[in-house]
C-alpha cells in the first residue's frame, strides 16, 4: 500500500506530453487533436497524447480569476508587422520579429474561437454606442466591431474566460487524456542522446504517487515566475501578488536543467499596479483615459518627458516603453513626491459627460467589474478602505519584479522560428523578408534547442506582449510543430538512464529529510537537519530583494552586489537539498522553491553579463547606468550545465526583420 514513506510509482508512455494547463497548453490541447487526427488519417500513426497540470485546468494559471480585456487582438486596421513593431518598442528594441510576427498573424483566430465558445466580447453598434456583453450582436469574425480599450486591447466580460477556454481544450482532448493535480519536477533527457527529450517526472499533490512519463515530444508551458523577490505584501498580506502565484519558474528551471538555451533572462516585468491589491492599470489608463499624478497633482509623464531623451532612440517613440513609464514614476517617488495617484475621479467625471446614461451606468459597474473579473483582491481593498473610485483616488505603486515571457516581459527559451515567414507579397505585410537570420529556425516551430522539447506562452523568450490570446495562439502553433516532429521521428524510442525507483527517490528526497530527522527535536519547525520550504523561500526573497534590484533598493544593483548574490545563491542551492516536506503540500512548496532558485540564478547571471541597464524603470545596474546600443543591442542567451551547476552566458546578434523607423517617425510629429 502506498503511504507517505512509500509512494506508488505510476509509469506511462505517450508520444506528446503537454505540461501545464494554462492558456498556451489549452491552445495546444485543442489544436494537437486536429493535427493528430489528420496525421492518423494520412499515415495511420495514432499519436498518444497527455496533458498534466499541477492544478485543475478550469481555473489554473494566470487567467484563473478571469480577465477584463484581451490585450492582443490585431483586427483589420493594423497588421502583424505593426504588432511586431509595438512589441519591439515596448521591450527596448530586442525582440524576435519572426516570433512576434508569427504570433500576430495567428492570434485573432484564437480570439474568434473564444467568442464562438461563449466568451462575451464588448461591441459597438452602428451608432457607436458600446454594449457590454454584446448578446446577439455580430461576432468579430463576421465583422462585429469590438470595443477597443487601447490600440491592441479589446474589452471582454471575462470572469469565466479560463473556464471557457479550458472547456474547449477538455472537449477536444477528452478527460482521459488529462491528468490534473500532478506537479512536474523535472524533464528527463534521452539515454542515447543527451540533447533529446525523453520524458518527465512529477508527483500527485493529492495522493502518495510519483508519475513518470516517457514522451517523444513535450510542450513545457508552465507559466512565468512569481515570488522570487520579496513581495511588497508581507505579514498579513502575504500571498497577495500580481501574477499567478502558483507559477514558480518551472518552465525556465526545467528547461534549463534539460540543457535548453535560454534568452533574455535579464528581462523582468515590474508592473505599476493599484497599491496593495495589485489591480491592473491598463483599463484605467486606456479605456477610462485616467491620468496618473504625483502627490501634488502633477502629471509626471508630461513633467519628466525630457528624461526620456537619455534613452535614444526608444525615448522618442510615440508610446514610451513600459519600463520607461516606470522610470518617470520612480523619479517622482525617489525625489519625495510620492505617493503616485491614479486620478479615477477626473477620469470618471469626464466619461460621464461623453456617454449616454446607459453607458455611464455600465461604466460605473465596469470600474468595479474590471477588478471583480481579474483581480478580486483589489475590490477587497476598495471595500475595506471605503474607496468609491468616483470620489476617492487610488494609489499606484511599482510592484516587486516578475519573470515572464508573455505579458510585458520577454524572458524565456530560444525557440525555432517559423519556416514560412516572408510575406507572399512585400506590400501585404510591410516588408518582412523571406529568410530568417542563421540560428533562428531549425525546422520545428517552437522547439527549443533540445530536440523534442517545445514551449509556448511565458516559455518563449524575446517575444513579449502575447498575453492570454497570443499565448493560446502560440500553444496551437507549437502543437502543429510537435505532431510534425513525432511523425518525422516515428522510430524513436525514448530511454532513460535512471530506473523508476531512482527517479522516485529524487522526487521524494524532501519527505525523506523529514522522516529521517523529525524526532530529533520536539518543535517540528526547528531542526538543524532540515529547513522548511517557507523559511528557504524567505531566504531566496531576501537575497534577490537586497542584491538583485528588488524593492529594497528601488530596483538598483551593481556588479559587487551581484557577486554577493551569486555567492549567497550558491549557499542557498546547497541548503535547498535539505528542504523538508512533512506533507504533500510541503513537497509541492519544496519543488516550487527549487524551480524558483534556478530561475532566480538565471536572472542574476544575465543581469551580471549584460553590462548596461537595458530596462530603466525595471532595473538599474548603477555601475553601468545607461543603454549601450553599440555593444549591447543583442540578445543575451545562456546554457545551464546541471552536472557542474554552472551557467554560460553569451551574446547572440539581434536583427530587425520589420522596419522600426515608423515608430520613431510617429513620435516626431
Ligand atoms: O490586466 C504546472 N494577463 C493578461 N492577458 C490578457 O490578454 N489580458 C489581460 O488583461 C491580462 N492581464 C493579466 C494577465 C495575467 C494576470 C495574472 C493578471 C492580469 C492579474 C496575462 C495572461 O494571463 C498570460 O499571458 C497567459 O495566461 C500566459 O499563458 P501560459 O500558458 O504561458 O501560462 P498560464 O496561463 O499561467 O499557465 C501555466 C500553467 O502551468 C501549470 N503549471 N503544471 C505542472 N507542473 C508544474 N511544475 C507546473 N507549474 C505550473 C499551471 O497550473 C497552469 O496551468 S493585465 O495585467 O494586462
Ligand atoms: P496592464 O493592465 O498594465 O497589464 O496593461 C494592459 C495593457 O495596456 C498592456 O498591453 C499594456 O502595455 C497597456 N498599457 C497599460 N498602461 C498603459 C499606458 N499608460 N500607455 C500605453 N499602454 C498601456
Amino acid at each position: 500500500m502506498a503511504d507517505f514513506s512509500n509512494p506508488e510509482v505510476v509509469q506511462e508512455e505517450v508520444d506528446i506530453l503537454i505540461i501545464g494547463g494554462g492558456m498556451a497548453s489549452c491552445g495546444a490541447a485543442y489544436e494537437v487533436v486536429r493535427w493528430a487526427e489528420a496525421a492518423k488519417a494520412e499515415t495511420g500513426v495514432d499519436l498518444k497524447i497527455k496533458l498534466v497540470d499541477k492544478a485543475a485546468i478550469d481555473r489554473s494559471g494566470a487567467v484563473a480569476q478571469g480577465l477584463s480585456a484581451i490585450n492582443t487582438y490585431i483586427g483589420d486596421t493594423q497588421d502583424p508587422a505593426d504588432y511586431a513593431r509595438m512589441v519591439s518598442n515596448d521591450l527596448m528594441g530586442i525582440t524576435r520579429d519572426d516570433l512576434t510576427y508569427d504570433c500576430g498573424r495567428h492570434v485573432d483566430d484564437s480570439v474568434h474561437m473564444f467568442e464562438e465558445w461563449g466568451l462575451p466580447i464588448w461591441k459597438t453598434d452602428e451608432n457607436g454606442e458600446r454594449h457590454d456583453g454584446a448578446q446577439g450582436m455580430t461576432p468579430l469574425k463576421d465583422g462585429g466591431k469590438c470595443v477597443r480599450s487601447g490600440k491592441w486591447q479589446i474589452m471582454i466580460n471575462g470572469e469565466s474566460y479560463k473556464w471557457i477556454v479550458a472547456e474547449a481544450a477538455k472537449k477536444a482532448l477528452g478527460l482521459d487524456r488529462i491528468q490534473e493535480r500532478v506537479f512536474i519536477v523535472h524533464l528527463i533527457n534521452d539515454k542515447n542522446d543527451p540533447n533529446r527529450i525523453a520524458g518527465a517526472a512529477g508527483f500527485s499533490v493529492r495522493e502518495n504517487k510519483v508519475y513518470i512519463y516517457k514522451a517523444k515530444a513535450i510542450l513545457l508551458a508552465a507559466g512565468g515566475c512569481v515570488n522570487i523577490f520579496r513581495p511588497r505584501s508581507v505579514g498579513e498580506g502575504q500571498g497577495r501578488v500580481w501574477y499567478a502565484v502558483w507559477n514558480a519558474g518551472s518552465t525556465y528551471a526545467m528547461a534549463a536543467e534539460a540543457g535548453a538555451e535560454l534568452t533574455m533572462m535579464e528581462n523582468r516585468f515590474v508592473p505599476a499596479r493599484f497599491k496593495d491589491g495589485y489591480g491592473p492599470v491598463g483599463t484605467w489608463f486606456l479605456l477610462f483615459k485616467a491620468q496618473a499624478t504625483n502627490a501634488f497633482g502633477e502629471a509626471y509623464m508630461a513633467k519628466n518627458k525630457d528624461m526620456l531623451n537619455d534613452y535614444p532612440p526608444y525615448g522618442q517613440a510615440a508610446v514610451p516603453a513600459s519600463c520607461l513609464r516606470n522610470h518617470l514614476m520612480l523619479h517622482e517617488m525617489q525625489e519625495g513626491r510620492g505617493p503616485i495617484w491614479m486620478d479615477t475621479i477626473t477620469a470618471l467625471a469626464k466619461m460621464r459627460k461623453k456617454l449616454t446614461p446607459r453607458e455611464v451606468k455600465n461604466l460605473e459597474a465596469e470600474a468595479w467589474e474590471d477588478f471583480l473579473d481579474m483581480s478580486v483582491g483589489q475590490c477587497g481593498i476598495w471595500v475595506g478602505e471605503n474607496v468609491d473610485p468616483g470620489k476617492k483616488k487610488s494609489e499606484l505603486m511599482p510592484t516587486e519584479p516578475y519573470l515572464l515571457g508573455s505579458h510585458s516581459g520577454c524572458c524565456g527559451m530560444w525557440v525555432s522560428g517559423p519556416t514560412d515567414v516572408g510575406a507572399p507579397t512585400k506590400e501585404e505585410y510591410s516588408g518582412v523578408p523571406a529568410h530568417l537570420p542563421s540560428g533562428w529556425s531549425w525546422g520545428y516551430r517552437s522547439m527549443t534547442t533540445v530536440k523534442g522539447l517545445f514551449t509556448a506562452g511565458d516559455g518563449v523568450g524575446a517575444s513579449g506582449h502575447k498575453f492570454s490570446s497570443g499565448s493560446h495562439a502560440e500553444g496551437r502553433i507549437a502543437a502543429k510543430g510537435m505532431v510534425k516532429y513525432c511523425l518525422d521521428n516515428k522510430g524513436f524510442k525514448p530511454e532513460f538512464n535512471e530506473t523508476p525507483e531512482q527517479i522516485a527517490e529524487v522526487i521524494w528526497k524532501p519527505v525523506r529529510n523529514y522522516l529521517e530527522f523529525k524526532d530529533y527535536t520536539t518543535a517540528i519547525d526547528v531542526n538543524p537537519n532540515y529547513i522548511t520550504p517557507k523559511m528557504l523561500q524567505f531566504r531566496l526573497q531576501k537575497i534577490m530583494d537586497e542584491y538583485v534590484a528588488g524593492i529594497a533598493t528601488y530596483y538598483k544593483t551593481n556588479n559587487v552586489m551581484l557577486d554577493i548574490a551569486e555567492e549567497k545563491l550558491g549557499f542557498l542551492k546547497e541548503d535547498a537539498q535539505k528542504m523538508r516536506a512533512k506533507d504533500l503540500h510541503e513537497l509541492l512548496r519544496a519543488w516550487e522553491n527549487y524551480h524558483r532558485i534556478l530561475t532566480a540564478e538565471a536572472h542574476m547571471k544575465h543581469i551580471q553579463f549584460r553590462e548596461e541597464s537595458r530596462y530603466p524603470g525595471f532595473y538599474y545596474r548603477m555601475d553601468k547606468n545607461f543603454v549601450d546600443e553599440k555593444n549591447w543591442h543583442c540578445f543575451v542567451n545562456s546554457i545551464y550545465d546541471k552536472k557542474t551547476h554552472t551557467w554560460t552566458c553569451f551574446k547572440r546578434k539581434h536583427v530587425d526583420l520589420v522596419d522600426k523607423s515608423k515608430l520613431f517617425k510617429a513620435a516626431a510629429h
